[in-house]
């Protein structure tokens, strides 16, 4: 099997949503459940922080997640860990930089298989296309209070450097965006948001992913 096109991959971005049982109001399973059915078109499960599963009731989570995200045709990727990835048969995995290289994951889960990577400036997003990346996340865009140890905020400016600098690879913004700032960056060159609590923390999950779905058209 070959590797997701780049105009596939660019669909899929649109809207990715990330979360894990700490970022849940609700159930991790209700919140997926509707955030799916408000029309997000990639989930990431990231179970870190305080509190975070681990062992058996993380892989347990996991695989409910996964076939949540089955039944709604949304591919599943899982954050970091690359042997959940291979126990769950993930569709991918998105590493940051301090992770196992895109290498090694590409050469462990074999070339269908989506990988992205976090980047904060041009030589980490070369090294990450060299080494096989699908597709780059960069953040933190706009204040986050989602990561423990996110990076310095950089607004939009990463991503118009990395476009500038003639890279194609397919990019999504993350950090703090909401449906009222996730505008900027699009414009900057992204082709869709990565959001954490602006979905998993909504009062209504499944209207703020049709919301930010609805930008994106
Ligand atoms: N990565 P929210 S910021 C998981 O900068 C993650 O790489 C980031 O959560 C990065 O949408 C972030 O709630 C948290 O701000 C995003």
């Amino acid at each position: 099997m070959s590797r997701i096109s780049r105009e596939d991959m660019r669909s899929l971005l649109q809207v990715y949503f990330i979360a894990g049982s700490v970022n849940c109001r609700r159930s991790p399973a209700d919140t997926l459940s509707a955030a799916a059915a408000g029309g997000i078109t990639l989930f990431q499960f990231r179970e870190k922080g305080a509190g975070a599963l681990t062992g058996s009731a993380r892989l347990e989570l996991g695989a409910q997640l996964r076939h949540i995200c089955r039944g709604h045709s949304i591919p599943f990727i899982v954050n970091d860990d690359l042997e959940l990835a291979l126990a769950l048969d993930a569709d991918g995995v998105h590493a940051g930089q301090d992770d196992l290289p895109a290498a090694e994951i590409r050469q462990r889960l074999g070339g269908q298989k989506i990988i992205g990577v976090s980047a904060h400036n041009l030589a980490e997003a070369q090294q990450a296309i060299a080494d096989g990346a699908d597709y780059l996340g960069i953040g933190p865009v706009y204040p986050t209070s989602s990561k423990e140890d996110a990076e310095a905020v950089q607004g939009t400016a990463v991503i118009e450097q990395l476009r500038s600098s003639g890279l194609q690879i397919p990019l999504v913004g993350i950090g703090g965006i909401t449906l009222d700032n996730a505008l900027p960056v699009l414009k900057a060159g992204a082709d869709g948001i990565s959001v954490i609590s602006a979905i998993a923390g909504a009062a209504d999950i499944a209207a703020a992913a049709g919301n930010f779905r609805r930008l994106m058209t």
